[in-house]
């Protein structure tokens, strides 16, 4: 089986070899090479030059036996898309140039023009599907309560308070908020998909923040309408990072739910509908263990895997900058090589 074959086989919960195995953020700080470029070029630079895009990209799937590339890109780049653009703080997270308060801040958002404006996310993705023939190449967007998120916040913030005060005082405001953030997105995956792209993953980061009870109409209902306006036979991977009620994710009518390393995987993975896969979700900070340690966990999560279909080996969020190469390295050995026979 090729790397390609392998992930695809496991989104669509068909007998593999092997686990397929890809990391969030697999691409960035952890990595010299990636460092080395980030000191010649400014992030954003980094991610609308599609040449150093699709290099960024590479750089993984050069030291290890990953099956999946995902584009080095943004979920912010919609936002920006949007005439909103952002920037990094000094210390850390992100600030956008702008807000969305009120009716009259979305009514001005365009979501229309979005693909027009996100031609270099598409020549990347074009550029390192050619450099690829046989690894799963992936794209991905920011679903709209977590775009939402950064938008009425202004840029990241713990707990995001703005938006849950939008969404209790004037839900009819962010409803027409993420309406045009579900069309801004649809379109994007699907220019995606239209370069390249084997799969696709809509990252909810923060449906952790949102009411349980408050979940489906505030989240899940806008991922639904986006993945019903994507082609058929390209998966969707849907990772809603903290999300409480995880049976109902499956509503949204993802191929694959991704999940945060707080969820107990096995065990969701037991009532997962035929047909359908799971994504996860060793803990990021494991990793800043040793890598024997790190070996260890990944083989004790394998082991309560054992036997199910339909499973993608991930972290439950993204590497942090922090890991070294060679853990890394010990990981992807440890997967790569774990007989999965049952
Ligand atoms: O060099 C640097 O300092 C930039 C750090 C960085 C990187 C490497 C940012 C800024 N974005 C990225 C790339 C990135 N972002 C990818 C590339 C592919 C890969 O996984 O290798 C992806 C998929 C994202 C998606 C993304 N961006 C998310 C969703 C995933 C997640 O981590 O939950 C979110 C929330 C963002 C916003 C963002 N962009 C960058 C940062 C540091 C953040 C988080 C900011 C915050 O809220 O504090």
């Amino acid at each position: 089986m090729t790397s390609r074959e392998r992930f695809l086989a496991a989104a669509y919960a068909q007998k593999t070899d092997r686990r397929p195995i890809w990391l969030m953020r697999q691409a960035g700080r952890y990595l010299p090479e990636y460092r080395a470029l980030r000191e010649k070029h400014g992030f954003l630079e980094m991610v609308k030059t599609p040449e150093l895009a699709a290099e960024v990209t590479l750089q993984p799937l050069r030291r290890y036996a990953l099956d999946a590339a995902i584009l080095f890109s943004d979920i912010l780049t919609i936002p920006e898309a949007l005439g909103i653009p952002y920037a990094f703080r000094e210390g850390g997270g992100i600030a956008m140039q702008g807000k969305i308060e009120n009716a009259h801040d979305v009514k001005k958002l365009q979501p229309e023009d979005v693909t027009g404006r996100l031609g270099y996310v598409y020549d990347a993705l074009r550029l390192t599907r050619a450099a690829l023939r046989d690894t799963a190449l992936l794209g991905f967007c920011g679903a709209p309560w977590t775009l939402a998120a950064y938008l009425v916040q202004g840029g990241s913030a713990e707990g995001f308070p703005r938006l849950l005060a939008l969404a209790r005082e004037d839900k009819k405001t962010l409803h027409l908020l993420l309406e045009k953030l579900a069309v801004a997105a649809a379109a994007h995956l699907r220019a995606q998909i239209a370069a390249g792209a084997d799969a696709v993953q809509i990252f909810d980061s923060w449906a952790g923040i949102c009411p349980a009870e408050d979940y489906a109409e505030n989240s899940l209902r806008w991922v639904k309408q986006i993945i019903e306006q994507l082609p058929k036979g390209t998966p969707v991977i849907f990772f809603a990072k903290g999300a409480k009620d995880t049976a109902a994710l499956w509503d949204s009518g993802a191929q694959v739910l991704g999940f945060g390393s707080e969820a107990d995987l096995p065990a969701i993975a037991k009532s997962t509908p035929q047909g359908k896969a799971v994504q996860g979700n060793l803990g990021n900070a494991l990793l800043l263990e040793s890598p024997e340690k790190t070996a260890a966990a990944a083989r004790a999560l394998l082991e309560k895997m054992r036997g199910i279909d339909g499973y993608i080996f991930n972290l439950g969020h993204g590497l942090l900058p922090q890991t070294t190469p060679e853990t890394v390295g010990a990981l992807v050995d440890a997967v790569t090589h774990f007989d999965v026979a049952p």
